[in-house]
């Protein structure tokens, strides 16, 4: 069964060419839903409805906004079956992952329908007698909102939630391979009474997000993807002035120092570099493995990866599904030869799978003996593919960690307190974790990087006020 989407604008279902098809990445002969290529037109179209929508939504009471917000994450959860099944279907991860993202934006909605309401404001004392200092926080205006298609439902909340949180408007568009995730939120936010023009998204390809990046009736751009994407709405963005927030690529480093434990820190590994396929930006994709465990420890990393069933990502035994797009599976199988022919051992996968269904299904990778400059250590992949590196000791596994040009999410796995706290203090990167995969993160938390990985003010939880509102200083005297 495939669905027809439409953009929503003002409100109202637009477009009807249905000429582009999202396609079920497990099973290409399944069409997920149609949807029309929206054009220039159409993003004008969105920036007007939300203009026209701001003045009433910023102005009115933060109850109203935390009601809609409220209600929505209410009603994404007590859909959370039928819409994590959609989920699955139209990105490829696995039953348990499309249906744990999808209560993850439910439940991003609901802490932003609480920070709607929550006080941002400061009152200080001024420096001269007899007056009296405030801050405010002001909605800004309209944002343009740009979503990548590995998390389809909790990036487009995550942005989306404090947007109108704090009193803006949006137009969202979503990535390419998955609009129908995303028309499924932005029906729920219209149910849940937000008001026509509030909401608002063009579905369609690279166009649609160029054309947001460069409407100059457009205030914000949040931005998740590529490195290289980013770098351009950067461009388009600054030249206009606009607020830009970016969440890029990573190179997450894994460290595993001798004094892990192995069945933890291979369970810690696999997590973070194979889970969603592999396609999280915060993905542990270099694994940095100190030389007393090294070669215990990746054979039975080995061993693991051998024995998790890809499949289906509707099958309830299927562990790791399909790459998203024929063309991501391409680029991961293009990696693993960069990295063989740099002198990497495919110790397992590198290879697709032909299974049940045609789909984009590759065996989980890893490559290990390779060196930190090598491409595969330096370049993000986005896919199945690990690589593992031997250092000394924990100096030169930190001083590796630390090289290139991202700094999203480091991990390491140790018994260690000392060698734990100095990693906390001594690695690049906007996220650690200790002892715990480099992926998969709570929503009341700031989310960011360094470096190349991040630009602009961090995403999610308390932090999410930074780039969604704009503060006015007040003084008053006698
Ligand atoms: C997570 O690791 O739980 O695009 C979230 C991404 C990130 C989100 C990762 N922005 O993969």
């Amino acid at each position: 069964m495939s669905e027809t989407l439409h953009h929503i604008i003002a409100g109202e279902a637009v477009g009807s060419d249905a000429a582009g098809e999202s396609i079920n990445p497990s099973d290409l002969g399944d069409v997920v839903a149609r949807y029309p290529k929206g054009s220039t037109a159409d993003v004008d179209r969105a920036v007007k409805a939300a203009r026209a929508a701001f003045p009433s939504w910023s102005e009115a009471s933060p109850e109203v906004r935390s009601d809609v917000l409220d209600k929505a994450g209410s009603l994404v959860m007590a859909r959370a079956k039928e819409l994590g099944e959609l989920l699955s279907r139209e990105e490829g991860k696995t039953l348990p992952e499309g249906t744990g993202e999808v209560m993850r934006a439910g439940r991003i909605l609901k802490y932003f329908a609480g920070e709607a309401i929550r006080r941002h404001g400061q009152a200080l004392d001024s420096t001269r007698p007899g007056i009296d200092v405030t801050t405010h926080r002001e909605a800004v205006g309209v944002f343009g909102l740009i979503t990548p298609w590995n998390f389809p439902i909790a990036i487009p909340a995550w942005k989306a939630a404090p947007a109108l949180a704090f009193g803006n408007t949006v137009v969202l568009k979503p990535a390419t391979p998955t609009p129908a995730i995303a028309h499924a939120l932005g029906k729920i936010i219209e149910e849940a009474g937000a008001p026509p023009g509030v909401f608002n998204l063009v579905l369609g390809e690279g166009d649609v997000g160029r054309a947001i990046v460069d409407h100059g009736d457009i205030d914000g751009i949040s931005f998740t993807g590529s490195q290289g994407v980013g770098a351009s709405v950067a461009a388009g963005a600054i030249k206009r002035q606009a607020r830009l927030q970016l969440e890029m690529g990573g190179k997450n480093p894994l460290v595993v120092l001798d004094d892990a434990d192995i069945e933890k820190a291979v369970t810690v590994a696999i997590d973070g570099a194979f889970f969603g396929t592999g396609q999280r930006c915060t993905a542990s994709s270099r694994i940095i493995v100190t030389e007393g465990i090294h070669d215990r420890f990746v054979e039975a990393l080995a061993e693991r990866a051998r024995s998790l069933r890809v499949g289906n990502a509707l099958d309830p035994s299927s562990q790791i599904g399909p790459a998203v797009s024929e063309q991501q599976l391409e680029q991961n199988l293009r990696y693993v030869g960069i990295a063989r022919d740099e002198g990497g051992q495919v110790l397992t996968g590198g290879e697709p799978l032909s299974l049940d269904t045609r789909g984009y299904y590759m065996a989980p990778t890893i490559i290990a003996d390779t060196a930190p400059n090598m491409r595969i250590n330096c370049e993000e992949v986005f896919g199945p593919v690990a690589s593992t590196v031997r250092v000394r000791d924990y100096d030169e596994a930190l001083e590796i960690a630390n090289r290139g040009q991202f700094g999203l999410s480091a991990g390491i796995v140790t018994d260690s307190l000392k060698h734990a706290r100095h990693f906390r203090r001594a690695v690049r990167a906007g996220m650690v974790m200790v002892n715990l995969p480099t992926a998969g993160v709570d929503y009341h938390v700031p989310f960011g990087g360094t470096r190349k990985s991040s630009y602009g003010a961090r995403e999610q939880g308390f932090a999410a006020v930074e780039f969604y509102t704009q503060t006015k200083t007040v003084y008053v005297g006698g």
